[in-house]
């Protein structure tokens, strides 16, 4: 136990910093896809995280403040693997985190069409609420991490591209430009390049809007670093094309127009019905109405 906000443990002592790097970290963890447990099961192999997905190291001060945001609908045994692997795979690198699902509910009259970069702006508005958070990942549901010096933290200056090694792509980036699966930014560059767009509705685009030639990063002078091939393994959870996220026909007129509509169309444009905000034992559920594809 700590008492909040003093940064001071429950004795009074101040703690030290955690050791860079952590001495937890084992490297390359293989990944079993086989039927994950149950919530339950995976709470109780991680009694030291707290109600909405947080944790801080008992025993050290941390160094960094990440908010894990993971767009989500209908894929419940793929957020049980996350969760199973990326609680312990966090706790080793001595960080504070936290965990939010973000939620999209289908409305009764419209056609439920995933928008995952919109959920994304969601979630980070409210994480943002929470805790003054250094670093934001930006998280897809079926991508687990395969070695833990693949650290969830920011860099100071640029956005960061985590998963450059995915199994899906025989452990290379499908193109120089990519930037979909798992990111990472800092509060300043969410602001720097008006968040993420609001208006890809569908599979495809949104991850270009933001990093490709003509993207947010680019047109607000920044660009993408990443971690050696080596350290970004992940592997992708197999699944068949969601139903309501079929690919996006209007993506490439989309990324045409980057230029034009980063400005006005982004964080600042942001609208959304926050219908709850539960903190679960494992994360924090965000169920919220974004509207529909207009
Ligand atoms: C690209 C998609 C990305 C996706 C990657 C990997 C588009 C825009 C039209 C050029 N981009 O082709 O969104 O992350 O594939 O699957 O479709």
């Amino acid at each position: 136990p700590r008492n909040s906000g003093t940064g001071l443990p429950a004795s009074g002592q101040p703690l030290k910093d955690c050791p860079i790097p952590s001495p937890l970290l084992v490297g390359p963890v293989s990944v079993h896809l086989s039927s994950p447990l149950s919530l339950e099961d995976i709470r109780q192999r991680n009694p030291l995280v707290l109600p909405g997905g947080r944790y801080r190291p008992p025993d050290c001060e941390p160094h960094h403040h990440t908010a894990i945001v993971v767009p989500f609908r209908n894929r419940i045994s793929h957020l049980r693997s996350l969760l199973y692997h990326l609680h312990p795979f966090l706790q080793r690198q001595q960080i504070h985190y936290s965990i939010y699902i973000v939620q999209q509910v289908k409305l009764q009259w419209g056609n439920g069409t995933f928008n995952r970069a919109k959920l994304l702006n969601v979630g980070v508005r409210e994480a943002l609420k929470d805790e003054d958070w250094s670093c934001i990942f930006l998280h897809d549901v079926d991508l687990l991490p395969e070695n833990d010096h693949n650290t969830y933290t920011c860099h100071k200056q640029f956005p960061t591209h985590l998963s450059v090694a995915m199994d899906k792509f025989r452990y290379r980036l499908p193109y120089p430009q990519y930037f979909g699966g798992v990111s990472a930014v800092t509060p300043d560059q969410y602001m720097k390049m008006n968040g993420f767009p609001n208006q890809y509705w569908g599979w495809g685009g949104e991850d270009d809007d933001i990093a490709a030639s003509q993207s947010r990063v680019r047109l607000s002078g920044m660009k993408i670093v990443r971690p050696p091939v080596a350290i970004g393994h992940y592997k992708m959870i197999k699944h068949k094309g969601d139903k309501g996220n079929e690919q996006n026909p209007r993506r490439f007129d989309l990324l045409k127009k980057t230029r034009l509509n980063w400005h006005s169309d982004g964080l600042n444009s942001l609208t959304y019905e926050l219908l709850s905000k539960e903190l679960e034992p494992l994360y924090t559920n965000l169920t919220v109405n974004i509207g529909e594809d207009p």
